[in-house]
């Protein structure tokens, strides 16, 4: 279903023309291990979320950020779009559920003062987002979760429906025949949203949001809604967010690394290239290297960006003043069929 929405982006020239026109130049032609080091001159404002369905998200963040607007309401507005569109299988609602048929939704949120808020294994919410804000702004904690994180919610009043569409269902009931649990490299479990932004003050913010691994298990929690391995950023250096297998991303710490290794003095693509091939190395003797797929997004307090993925199929949305909203393929180590 998932590779069936890319398609249709890709067929999609030029639709979602706003002041930041989107454009449809996906970088092509590159080889494994290659790095795209084209950087990217910086521009500010500026927005990158991961995947296709970035750049309906960037259109939103942009509609903020280009009056001038904060990168918290930029993120938070633009991954919504995400988390509203049923056909989208991996974020909010119409995500694919768990292995006992409950969509179970992870978010989180962080600022340039580096105030975060987060939600795990949150059910029946259609935007765990702004749940995840919620909990930053309104609680004195950083993560709620499960019951609750749903009875916070609710206090908040955000209305509970049903997220399990018709579509997700069908799909949920197919899988039961086999009930095998093997994800499949960038395909309907491998696709977060996550969006980094600065804003015309130059402030960082960053949000992260999904419905996680397909047919996992009952109360399995992803990288997403974990700052440091889904999203994290320092303002005076910058920001990195992740998408792929949440166990091999947590088990490296890896958006918190890749801001590490640009306080370095790495550059975004250099540094999501690092933690990648960090990430294979602990992996080589590993029963999920056989699945596994990675993949980062960055962007310095400059407002350079770049992306990197163990496997080739990553891509990420961006959008700035300059060259409008296009896609852009990452660097890879692998190509997906290895
Ligand atoms: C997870 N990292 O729950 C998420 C899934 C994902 O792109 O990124 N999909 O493991």
């Amino acid at each position: 279903m998932i590779t069936t929405l890319k398609y249709y982006y890709r067929l999609l020239p030029v639709i979602l023309i706003t002041a930041c026109n989107t454009t449809q130049t996906s970088e092509k032609g590159q080889k494994a291990g290659e790095v795209k080091e084209e950087t990217k001159e910086a521009v500010k404002p500026i927005v990158i979320s991961t995947w296709n369905h970035g750049l309906p998200a960037n259109e939103e963040a942009w509609k903020i950020l280009s009056k001038g607007g904060k990168a918290l309401d930029a993120v938070e507005q633009g991954v919504r779009t995400a988390e509203a569109d049923p056909a989208n299988h991996t974020v909010g609602i119409g995500g694919f559920p768990d292995r006992e048929g409950n969509v179970t939704l992870d978010a989180c949120i962080m600022d340039y003062q580096s105030n975060c808020g987060s939600v795990a294994f949150l059910q029946n919410i259609k935007h765990p987002i702004s749940v995840a804000r919620k909990v930053m702004e309104k609680t004195p904690h950083v993560m709620l979760t499960g019951e609750g994180a749903l009875q916070f919610a609710i206090q908040q009043g955000f209305k509970e429906e049903n997220l399990l569409t018709p579509e997700s269902k069908k799909a949920y009931e197919e899988w039961l025949q086999q009930s095998d649990y093997t994800p499949v490299v960038n395909i309907e479990n491998h696709d977060t949203i996550s969006m980094l932004a600065i804003d015309q003050e130059g402030n960082i913010s960053g949000a992260c949001t999904t419905s996680g691994a397909a047919w996992k298990m009952y109360g399995r929690v992803g990288d997403s809604p974990i700052i440091g391995a889904g999203l994290f950023l320092d303002n005076e250096v910058g920001g990195a967010a992740a998408t792929g297998l949440g166990e091999a991303i947590i088990r490296t710490a890896g958006s918190a690394m890749v801001v590490e290794l640009m306080r370095q003095g790495k550059s975004p693509v250099q540094a999501c290239k690092e933690v990648v091939e960090r990430i294979r190395e602990k992996h080589k003797n590993h029963k999920d290297m056989e699945y596994l797929q990675v993949g980062f997004i960055a962007i310095n307090k400059q407002g350079e960006y770049g992306g990197y993925s163990l496997r080739s199929g990553f891509n990420y949305a961006v959008c700035d003043s300059k060259k409008g909203n296009r896609l852009e393929d990452a660097g890879f180590k692998l190509s997906a069929e290895n």
